[in-house]
């Protein structure tokens, strides 16, 4: 086996020359970007973007400063440290044609528990015209059920009592902005960057609670010079595994302790609400748009939705990876007559071949031989992503006299799946923030199988409703008797 190279600054022009390696220096790049949240798909689609602007079109002035809060962050961080920030981009096209690039647009990096006041300073600079994040949607510290932002949480506790030293994204936004009213510098961008509908909005809404009970002296300030587009945000990034890492080294000879694997396919729109000139990252793909809603509910209503459909049926039938579910007829067919009859008559604001195009083109992408996604990864916070890509649909469909048949059975399917086992009787784990109520009330269920959707703070109402419910329970008690395999055929052309 040819050598490898450890992956960092001084061995990139060893690399062989299969690799993509930044054509740029490094040095000369001034951050304008600091990116909260320096997660897989941070580095799969943003910093991948910022890269890809860089590289072909010498834009020096937009690199990224990342910087992680979180304790369970400390392992990015001295990867990244070691790395000098670089990290390598592995795409898996479905042909079998692999891309391997060598991204090097995050050229600072802060660990924030170790010095938070350093990082109130960078976001407090006014180089710093964006502050994007990914911080996942138990990051913005909202209610269940109402959506508010939760005032009493631990956290903001915490960060009230401690206001130089926070935990949240919200204390470090607060006490940089503070600094930047103080010294009379300009505001910026608040960029979400996370999987949820209106990220934008919903950032604004927590950031202004935060601040209100904080710091309400800096509310005006807040509302005249910063600005909070709503982005949707796509790439399949699975998790990444041993064999990736090997792979890179036996082919490529790079030797990366944590490459980003991803699909060809990515997809970035924003909205057009800039603070300082909009970055022209619609010269490598990015869309600016003046209305996100349509192509957000194509994304989660769409593809996130069948992500997790495929996770839940698959996982109870005993498949492991997106790909395998995807590739059996029963299971595809189900999902295809689910996305057609109930998901595509609430996508009112999209024309018809748009639709088409995109359900086609998801079929194409959960097929890549080459992904290996986890249906561990799909299934993990459920009780989070289904409000976000299923219930939403069964509402509109609910509302306009429509079908929910099939919605009612993946829900029935869901409460099965928190019993923990397959259909084979192999355990898996339930890895979710509402894993304890979920099991137990999966198992209430057995004896009285309303119990599952009067969890209220995921299905709100929904058990008061009728036509769901005689379908969910219908469902429910043919999935306690007999395989999911063998249900759907009842469930499938009507
Ligand atoms: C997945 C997403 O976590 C999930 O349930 O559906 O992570 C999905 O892969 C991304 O949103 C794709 O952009």
């Amino acid at each position: 086996m040819a050598k490898s190279y450890f992956l960092n600054a001084e061995n990139l022009a060893s690399l062989s020359k299969d690799v993509s390696v930044p054509s740029y220096d490094r040095d000369q790049i001034k951050t304008s970007i600091l990116h909260i949240g320096v997660s897989n798909f941070h580095r799969s689609h943003q910093a991948y973007y910022v890269h890809e602007l860089i590289d072909k079109y010498n834009e020096l002035n937009y690199g990224i400063c990342g910087v992680d809060l979180l304790e369970s962050d400390r392992r990015i961080y001295s990867v990244l440290k070691d790395q000098d920030g670089l990290y390598t981009h592995f795409t898996k096209e479905n042909n079998g044609a692999h891309k391997v690039k060598i991204i090097g647009s995050i050229v600072e990096y802060f660990y924030a528990p170790e010095n938070p006041l350093a990082v109130i300073e960078k976001m407090a600079n006014p180089e710093i015209e964006i502050i994007s994040m990914t911080i996942a949607e138990d990051g913005y510290l909202l209610k269940k059920i109402t959506g508010e932002f939760d005032i009493n949480h631990p956290e903001v506790i915490e960060d009230i009592k401690n206001p130089f030293s926070p935990k949240t994204v919200f204390g470090y936004l607060t006490q940089s902005f503070k600094l930047r009213k103080l010294r009379n510098l300009p505001g910026c961008t608040i960029l979400s960057c996370d999987n949820i509908k209106s990220n934008g909005d919903t950032m604004k809404q927590s950031l202004l609670n935060y601040v209100n009970k904080t710091e309400p002296e800096l509310l005006d300030w807040i509302l005249k010079n910063t600005s909070f587009p709503n982005t949707m945000v796509d790439r399949i990034t699975p998790i990444t595994n041993s064999t990736d890492i090997q792979t890179l080294k036996a082919d490529f000879n790079i030797d990366d302790q944590w490459p980003v694997v991803c699909g060809g396919f990515s997809q970035w729109v924003i909205e057009d609400q800039f603070i300082h000139q909009r970055p022209v990252w619609d010269k490598v793909g990015v869309e600016y748009t003046d209305n996100i809603v349509p192509y957000e509910n194509l994304k989660l209503r769409l593809l996130n939705a069948s992500h997790t459909i495929l996770g839940i049926l698959g996982t109870l039938h005993g498949y492991k990876t997106v790909y395998e579910t995807a590739s059996d007829p029963d299971f595809m067919l189900f999902l295809k007559e689910f996305l057609d009859e109930e998901v595509t008559p609430t996508l009112v604001d999209s024309d018809v071949k748009t639709i088409e195009n995109y359900k086609n083109n998801l079929a194409f992408r959960f097929q890549n031989p080459y992904l290996n996604d986890q249906l561990f990864r799909i299934c993990q916070e459920s009780s989070a992503k289904i409000p976000l890509f299923i219930l939403p649909t069964v509402k509109y469909q609910l509302e306009n006299s429509k079908q929910v048949k099939k919605a009612a059975f993946v829900i029935a399917a869901w409460a099965k799946y928190n019993d923990g086992l397959d259909d084979n009787g192999i355990p898996y784990d339930i890895i979710d923030e509402m894993s304890g109520t979920l099991i137990r009330t999966a198992a209430l269920s057995i004896q009285n199988p309303m119990k599952f959707i009067e969890i209220k703070s995921i299905f709100e109402d929904l058990s008061e409703n009728e036509t769901f419910t005689t379908y969910y329970l219908e469902a429910l008690s043919q999935l306690r008797e007999q395989k999911v395999k063998d249900c759907l055929q009842n469930w499938i052309a009507n």
